[in-house]
């Protein structure tokens, strides 16, 4: 058993739903199997100087292959949750038309590996590899992009639906906004701020049709978004940082969080972008209503906070990850899941995304010694049992990641798994913080009180 930390044992409910995360383009290789249409990473990846290395995801951990080897090591850690991401160029190559049967057979055969296995699906519909079809006519920039989303949902709900009782819609719109059309790391590489917010407002919309395709089935699972939120603090104690701060939240988490559950773009960031600005001029009578349909989850990711200065810059303030991008932080996860709740009221939470990356090598006895995860994802479950003591809904906990993958720009250099890919051999090793996953898991179940004699608070304990 895990021996008790300083802060004594942690009790989560014993229905918490222990998971882990991935997506499609990050792991599944098999680009051209099965019909499977192009995907923008697939160009991106290939432009000499995008990624490190010049990896793409051709192979990655050949997951489309080894998928039962992975479903049966889910079960070995006790997984209850499985967070995954459909591509939407293996059901649509071109992003539009018919479903391609043997795309949907594959999420058939997962999704009832699954269910075998006692693991419950959450199916993420977009996680970045937008159909190359849809990017030569003009992406997410066109505003029908939205509605042929929709229409893949509707294909995808329809084969699938009853299978599967948590849908997500779209993985972090804004990374596409700021990494895609901002800043240009991620596909299209776009560098046009103007785009971005139109980007920004056509994905928000495109979430909200994808929602109202799911009522119009008449199907009782649950969809929300999945956002990646960050608290942004003042850099220092001044009126000019705590504004500088304040816009920047505006950026960062309340575009997205206001237009979905306010109905409301946030007024200072309309401000900011100016009335002349495409995405203010993109937006038609009815899109917020579109975009506010009420969700029945919303899933938080979490990764690092933001310092911002007086003058709207940004600087470190805690050790950061082998990325650099990352700072340690882990009361973050507790000030960002209080504040959602705080602000938006009682949405049912889900952790889709926390983790780092690590330096990971597999030692001469075969064993991977990942112990900085292993204090990470501690330090960050107790904030968000804290949270959760705080009165904060929060259902379920998902790992970044599942396994070792393509990290976008940074390829295979950073490794994020709880399992460990030897990608020569793609064989499967499991990490310490792996280990210590599946113990903190089968804590939670065994120290589930015996029927009759309920805990304290009716629920399971948990030792860290
Ligand atoms: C998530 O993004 C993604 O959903 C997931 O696919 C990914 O593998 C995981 O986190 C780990 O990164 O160096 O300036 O280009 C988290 C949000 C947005 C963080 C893009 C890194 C890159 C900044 N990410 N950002 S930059």
């Amino acid at each position: 058993s895990i021996p008790t930390g300083p802060a004594g044992p942690l009790r989560f409910p014993d229905n918490f739903g222990w998971g882990a995360a991935t997506s499609a383009y990050q792991i599944e290789g098999a680009a051209k199997e099965d019909g499977r249409g192009e995907s923008v990473w697939d160009t991106f990846s290939r432009v000499p100087g995008r990624t490190r290395n010049g990896d793409t995801g051709d192979v990655a951990a050949d997951h489309y292959h080894r998928y039962a080897e992975d479903l049966d090591l889910m079960r070995d850690l006790g997984l209850r949750s499985y967070r995954f991401s459909i591509s939407w160029p293996r059901i649509q190559p071109d992003g539009t038309g018919a479903p391609n049967q043997r795309g949907l057979d594959f999420y058939r055969r997962l999704i009832d590996g699954l269910h075998d296995r006692g693991i419950s699906p959450m199916a993420t519909l977009f996680h970045w590899d937008l159909p190359q079809a849809l990017q030569d006519a003009e992406g997410w920039e066109s505003r029908d992009t939205a509605y042929r989303f929709a229409d893949y949902a509707d294909a995808v709900f329809r084969a699938l639906g009853d299978r599967v009782p948590a849908w997500l819609t779209i993985n972090e719109p804004k990374t596409v906004v700021q990494n895609g059309y901002l800043i240009g790391h991620h596909a299209p590489g776009r560098q046009d701020p103007d785009a971005a917010y139109l980007v920004a407002h056509h994905l928000q919309l495109a979430h909200g049709l994808a929602v109202d395709a799911l009522r119009a089935t008449g199907s009782d699972s649950r969809i929300g978004p999945a956002l990646n939120l960050h608290p942004c603090y003042p850099a220092e104690d001044s009126p000019q940082a705590a504004a500088a701060a304040r816009l920047y939240d505006g950026y960062e988490n309340r575009l997205y969080l206001d237009s979905l559950l306010k109905g409301s773009y946030p007024a200072d960031v309309l401000a900011d972008l100016g009335p002349r600005s495409r995405m203010v001029q993109g937006i038609r009578d009815g899109d917020l209503a579109i975009i506010s349909a009420p969700i029945d989850l919303l899933a938080v990711q979490y990764y690092t906070p933001i310092y911002v200065t007086a003058d709207g810059g940004t600087e470190h303030r805690w050790a950061t990850s082998e990325a650099e991008w990352q700072q340690i932080y882990p009361e973050g996860m507790y000030d960002i899941l209080t504040r959602v709740t705080r602000d938006y009221g009682p949405i049912p939470l889900t952790i889709t995304e926390n983790g780092l990356p690590t330096p990971d090598t597999m030692g001469p006895d075969g064993t991977v010694d990942d112990a900085g995860r292993i204090a990470f994802l501690r330090d960050h479950l107790a904030a968000a049992h804290r949270a959760m003591a705080a009165g904060v809904p929060l259902e379920s906990f998902h790992v970044w990641s599942l396994l070792d993958n393509f990290e976008w720009a940074e390829g295979y250099d950073q490794r994020w798994g709880l399992v460990y890919v030897d990608y020569p051999s793609q064989r499967r090793v499991l990490k310490k913080s792996a280990t210590w996953y599946r113990s903190v898991i089968a804590d939670a179940a065994s120290e589930r009180p015996p029927p009759g004699q309920p805990g304290p608070d009716g629920s399971a304990s948990v030792s860290r």
